[in-house]
């Protein structure tokens, strides 16, 4: 039995990879910081078949005490601080954890079991103000925020390793993807959630920033399949994990709302304090090499995704309210 280490498994994909690890027959280790409330929520239904160890990315002897506890197979790096507005905020928290914690991390694979095979959660943000649409592997990097900015020295630091020591490290560059369990202030779900309350008569305006970005949304289930086949290849590379088709927020805006028989104009209201000092315009992803050599393809698209995600806030919203 394989087994594999997941840093973030509390967040949205740790807790979908995790799920998907275990119906493949893993051992599934999840690392997680010490807090003083439980943040098991994604994850309670699984949680009899994975083993939880404490370990922050911030704490080095934490992750070489976790290495070399398991010595995994294969390490899914996906912790981070993942939200863009707060790496204006806290953007030495951001640099910390989202960049040099993802040397932390190498170090202590290099140095105990260098065997181990590593997936970097990378990201679109990278190519911030994009120089070509659309992002392939070999589009230039323009990040736009300090998230931005720590991914990208995490994506470089992961190619390094590979290339200095010759270890199977992989860097996946996913465009956003959500799902039921994302974070309320992500926006697909902000929207989604939104529409699933005013439906409900729980409110009646939905505050959001520029409705003109526009991004490449898939489903999360969808993308940690991707991770896990990039590290099951015979070599080490990086990938573009997307779906191609682009849309507004504003397009968000409006399919969840007609969803549900309502129109967006009606209930949402532009607010300054949600607009960003550097806005990253549009993104859309060129995913052909992992097509081509992962065999990889998104199965639910951008109607299916925006739907699932208002059906399951209106499900869970009636049953609180009940
Ligand atoms: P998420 O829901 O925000 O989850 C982040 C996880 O990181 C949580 O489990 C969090 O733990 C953990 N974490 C934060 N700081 C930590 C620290 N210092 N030490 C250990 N764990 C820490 O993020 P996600 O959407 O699942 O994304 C997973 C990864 O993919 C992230 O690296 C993100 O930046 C990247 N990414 C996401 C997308 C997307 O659209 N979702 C796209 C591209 C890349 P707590 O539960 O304790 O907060
Ligand atoms: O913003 C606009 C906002 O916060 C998307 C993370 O998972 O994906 C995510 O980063 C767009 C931006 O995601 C609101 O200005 C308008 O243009 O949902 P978001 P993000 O910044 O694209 C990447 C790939 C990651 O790696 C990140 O970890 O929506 N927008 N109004 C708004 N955004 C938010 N959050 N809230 C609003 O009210």
């Amino acid at each position: 039995m394989p087994t594999a280490i997941i840093t973030g498994i509390t967040g949205q994909d740790g807790s979908y990879l995790a799920e998907f690890l275990l119906a493949k027959g893993y051992e599934v280790i999840g690392m997680v910081r010490r807090s003083s409330t439980v943040t098991f929520q994604r994850i309670k239904q699984i949680q009899d078949d994975i083993t939880i160890i404490q370990g922050d990315l911030h704490d080095q002897s934490s992750l070489v005490d976790v290495i070399e506890r398991y010595r995994p197979q294969e390490v899914y790096n996906l912790a981070a601080q993942s939200f863009v507005p707060t790496s204006w905020n806290q953007p030495v928290l951001t640099g910390e954890v989202t960049a040099l914690g993802v040397t932390r991390l190498l170090e202590a694979i290099r140095l105990i079991n260098p065997e181990t095979r590593f997936y970097q959660a990378s990201s679109s943000e990278m190519f911030g103000k994009v120089r070509e649409v659309p992002q392939s592997e070999s589009t230039p990097f323009y990040p736009r925020s300090p998230y931005g900015v720590a991914k990208v020295y995490a994506h470089w630091i992961t190619v390094n390793y590979r290339e200095s020591y010759d270890l199977f490290a992989v860097s996946g560059l996913l465009f956003n993807h959500g799902s039921p369990r994302r974070g309320l202030e992500f926006v697909e779900r902000k929207i989604c959630h939104g529409v699933a309350r005013i439906k409900l008569g729980l409110t009646d305006e939905l505050r959001l920033g520029n409705l003109d970005s526009r991004r490449d949304w898939g489903f999360a289930g969808d993308y940690v399949e991707a991770m896990w086949l990039m590290l099951q290849r015979d070599a080490a590379e990086d990938y573009v994990i997307g779906t191609g088709v682009t849309h507004s927020v504003r397009e968000l805006c409006e399919l969840a709302f007609s969803h549900v028989g309502l129109d967006y104009k009606d209930y949402v209201v532009q607010d300054p304090q949600f607009y960003r000092p550097a806005e990253v315009d549009i993104l859309v992803a060129d995913p052909s090499k992992a097509i081509k050599d992962l065999n990889w393809e998104p199965k639910i698209g951008f109607d299916g995704l925006v739907q699932m995600m208002v059906d399951e806030d209106l499900k869970r919203l009636a049953l609180e309210i009940d």
